[in-house]
């Protein structure tokens, strides 16, 4: 039960979208205070529209969280470009967040025509304060005030690493926002269910550890997840692209795999905040990204 919301009360869906690795998934952790979505300085680590819910006092904000927006080169890429578009339209405001600790570049000014014809107000978001030299600072700024030109956008500053500016974005963000019901329990962080996230964390794992051609070519499957008093156990299997791919995971005598396994149910148990056994399994599914059935087994569907 969703009970009713005070009088006067705010809501609404704020989507943040923007070109791979600004930051955006760390943007969304920072604003509900949780870690629900995972991040990695690898391109295209989100790969769902995953929604986070921030309930205050005044407002209950749902942000969804989309994949980079690039030009695709496969089938995956494709699906996610769709689903982080279709956020443009389906919400009340849009977050397009940039990293200001580089210059605008092309990947940006993709996203500024996407934008030219939409309705819903934006808000652009220079992250990565925290990060900029302070001597080229307003340099850098201003290659953004440049791309979006005439565009009335409010433009607002933080870090999505160390939360500066973070509060006062919210405010602008509730500003935008039209009365309205509770869409959510005001306790919920996540639409997703766990066991999404477990798969995520261990993605995460394999994002950080290993290198080349790996992040990209791997999907996980929960396979099983079993409650027990003390213990919850949970099989999962990593999908892979090639033989070669499917070495690299499991690493020397097993110890990259070790390696995944051992952070990866740290998080988890994170998350579900109790002891996890985590059995770990890899296989190879060949071309699973260009296959629409195979993206649709593993998760990735194209949304409507
Ligand atoms: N210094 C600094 N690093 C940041 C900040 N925000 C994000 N990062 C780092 O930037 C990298 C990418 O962050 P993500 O949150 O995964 O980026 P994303 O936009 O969700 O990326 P995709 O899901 O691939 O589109 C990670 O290594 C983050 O730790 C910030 O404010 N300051
Ligand atoms: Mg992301």
């Amino acid at each position: 039960m969703i009970p009713a919301a005070p009088a006067g009360y705010k809501s609404g869906f704020a989507g943040i979208i923007g070109r791979p690795n600004v930051g955006k998934s760390t943007l969304m952790n920072q604003l509900v205070g949780q870690k629900i979505a995972i991040t990695s300085p690898v391109a295209q680590t989100t790969r769902n529209r995953l929604r986070g819910i921030l309930t205050t006092e005044e407002a209950q904000i749902i942000f969804v969280d989309t994949p980079g927006i690039h030009k695709p080169h496969h089938q995956l890429g494709k699906v996610l470009v769709h689903n982080a578009q279709l956020a443009i339209h389906s919400v009340d405001v849009l977050l397009f967040v940039v990293d200001a600790s580089v210059p605008a570049g092309g990947g940006d000014r993709y996203i500024v025509d996407l934008l030219v014809n939409t309705q819903t107000p934006v808000i652009l978001g220079l992250n990565k304060s925290d990060q900029q030299p302070p001597e080229s600072q307003a340099q850098l700024d201003n290659t953004y005030t440049q791309l979006i030109e005439a565009k009335q956008w409010p433009i607002v500053k933080f870090s999505a690493l160390t939360g500066e500016g973070v509060e006062a974005l919210q405010q602008i963000l509730i500003q935008h926002l039209e009365p309205g019901p509770y869409y959510y329990p005001p306790d919920l962080v996540t639409d997703q269910p766990e066991r999404f996230i477990m798969g995520e964390l261990i993605r995460e794992q394999i994002l950080l550890l290993t290198r080349e051609e790996i992040p990209h070519s791997v999907a996980i499957a929960i396979d099983i997840v079993e409650e027990a008093p003390t213990i919850t156990r949970v099989l999962a299997t990593i999908n892979v692209e090639r033989d070669s791919q499917k070495g690299i995971v499991i690493g020397k005598g097993g110890s990259m795999l070790k390696e995944i396994g051992t952070a990866a149910r740290q998080q988890i148990q994170k998350l579900i905040d109790g002891k996890v056994h985590l059995e770990l399994f890899v296989k190879v599914q060949p071309k699973w990204r260009q296959s629409r059935t195979r993206l649709a087994e593993l998760g990735y569907r194209v949304e409507e």
